[in-house]
């Protein structure tokens, strides 16, 4: 079983869309195992998106990212990084497929309503840099590798 972090964005969670979010990854399958509410300083943002600190966005996006609470939290599903992914759409709302949760709710590249980590690399780190180990069931905890 595969685990994902997955953040409802600012814009989302000040424009009423948690519940849709999570209602669309549940309906696919994926079941929600941590869930909480933060308001990330810019300088947290700033070390979740380090990979992306040479980026022209950077300074832009922890901004955002830090301008009102975010709804981080662990999806558990066969897969579920990619079918998060999927379910996402690309980056550019006006880029993502029909129906995927981007095109349908995100308003620009920027204020996209959800992040999804992109490899388990990515998840390895992205789950605890949110949650400890009492915030979510043992399954996580034991990482993606377990067979449970
Ligand atoms: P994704 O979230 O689709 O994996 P990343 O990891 O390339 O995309 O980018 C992280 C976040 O940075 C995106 N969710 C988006 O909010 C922002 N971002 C990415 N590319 C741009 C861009 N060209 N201009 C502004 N913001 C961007």
């Amino acid at each position: 079983m595969e685990h994902t972090l997955v953040i409802v964005k600012p814009d989302a969670v000040a424009r009423g869309l948690i519940g849709e979010i999570i209602r669309r990854f549940e309906a696919e399958g994926l079941a929600v195992r941590g869930l909480k509410m933060v308001w990330l300083a810019q300088k947290e943002a700033e070390g979740f998106y380090r990979v992306h600190r040479q980026q022209p966005f950077f300074d832009s996006l922890t901004r955002f990212m830090s301008s009102g609470p975010c709804v981080p939290m662990v999806l558990e599903g066969e897969g579920a990084i990619g079918r998060v992914r999927t379910l996402m759409g690309a980056t550019d709302p006006q880029k993502a497929a029909e129906g995927t949760i981007r095109r349908s709710l995100a308003t620009s590249i920027e204020r996209n309503v959800v992040h999804g980590s992109d490899s388990a690399a990515s998840a390895a780190a992205e789950i605890p840099y949110f949650f400890s180990r009492l915030e979510t069931l043992p399954a996580v905890v034991a990482g993606n590798s377990s067979s449970t």
